[in-house]
C-alpha cells in the first residue's frame, strides 16, 4: 500500500451526493437486461423508455490490499411489472472479501445469497447496518416511494464478479403484493 494523504468527502443523506473525489456510475434500465422476472413488462417499460433505476457515487482510492473503498448508492422508486427496481448485484472477485451496508434514507432490502444456495434478506431503513460476509452475493432494491440511499465500504480489491448473477439471477425476489412488498423465494 502506498502512503495516500488523509482527506474527507461530504455526503448529503437526502441525495447521496458526494463531493469530489467521487466517480459517478448510472445504470439504466437497459442495463439489466435479462434480470427482472417479468420480461413483457421490461420490453414494454423500455419501448417507452430507459430510466435511470440508480447512481452509484464511488469515493476513489488505490484499488489495493489495505485500502478501503466506499460509495453511496442511490435507487430510484419504481417498478418492472411488480417488481421493485434493483442492483445488477455481484458477488466480489476476490470472494473472502466482506462489506458493509448503511442505510440513510428510504426503504428497502439488501438480498444475499451463496453460490451453495443459502439465501438471506435483510430490511433496510434509514440507521440499520448490515454486514455482508465473505462469499455472499448481493443486491439491493428500493421498496419505497422515495429514493432509497445507502453507504457502503469494502476491501478496495475486492473487485465485482457480475457473471454468475446475469446468468442464474437471484434466488429471491421482492414483489408488490397487495400494494405491500413481500419477499418470494
Ligand atoms: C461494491 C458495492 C456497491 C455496488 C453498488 C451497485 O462492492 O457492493 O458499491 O457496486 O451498490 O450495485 P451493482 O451490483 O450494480 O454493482
Ligand atoms: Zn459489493
Amino acid at each position: 500500500t502506498k502512503l495516500t494523504f488523509p482527506f474527507k468527502v461530504d455526503i448529503d443523506f437526502a441525495t447521496g451526493h458526494v463531493t469530489a473525489p467521487a466517480k459517478v456510475l448510472t445504470r439504466r434500465l437497459s442495463d439489466l437486461q435479462g434480470l427482472f422476472m417479468d420480461s413483457a413488462a421490461y420490453e414494454q417499460m423500455l419501448s417507452r423508455e430507459n430510466p435511470v433505476l440508480y447512481d452509484v457515487y464511488e469515493i476513489q482510492v488505490p484499488e489495493e490490499a489495505g485500502h478501503l473503498a466506499s460509495c453511496t448508492t442511490v435507487i430510484y422508486p419504481g417498478k418492472v411489472g411488480k417488481e421493485y427496481f434493483f442492483t445488477k448485484g455481484h458477488f466480489h472477485t476476490i470472494e473472502e472479501t466482506a462489506e458493509i451496508y448503511t442505510c440513510l434514507r428510504g426503504e428497502g432490502y439488501l438480498l444475499m445469497m451463496t453460490r451453495d444456495g443459502r439465501s438471506r434478506a435483510i430490511k433496510m431503513t434509514p440507521g440499520v447496518s448490515a454486514y455482508i460476509p465473505p462469499y455472499w452475493a448481493h443486491r439491493t432494491l428500493n421498496c419505497g416511494g422515495e429514493p432509497f440511499v445507502f453507504y457502503g465500504v469494502w476491501p478496495a480489491d475486492a473487485g465485482h464478479d457480475y457473471a454468475a448473477i446475469l446468468d442464474k439471477g437471484f434466488k429471491q425476489r421482492v414483489m408488490e403484493v397487495d400494494g405491500k412488498p413481500a419477499v418470494t423465494e
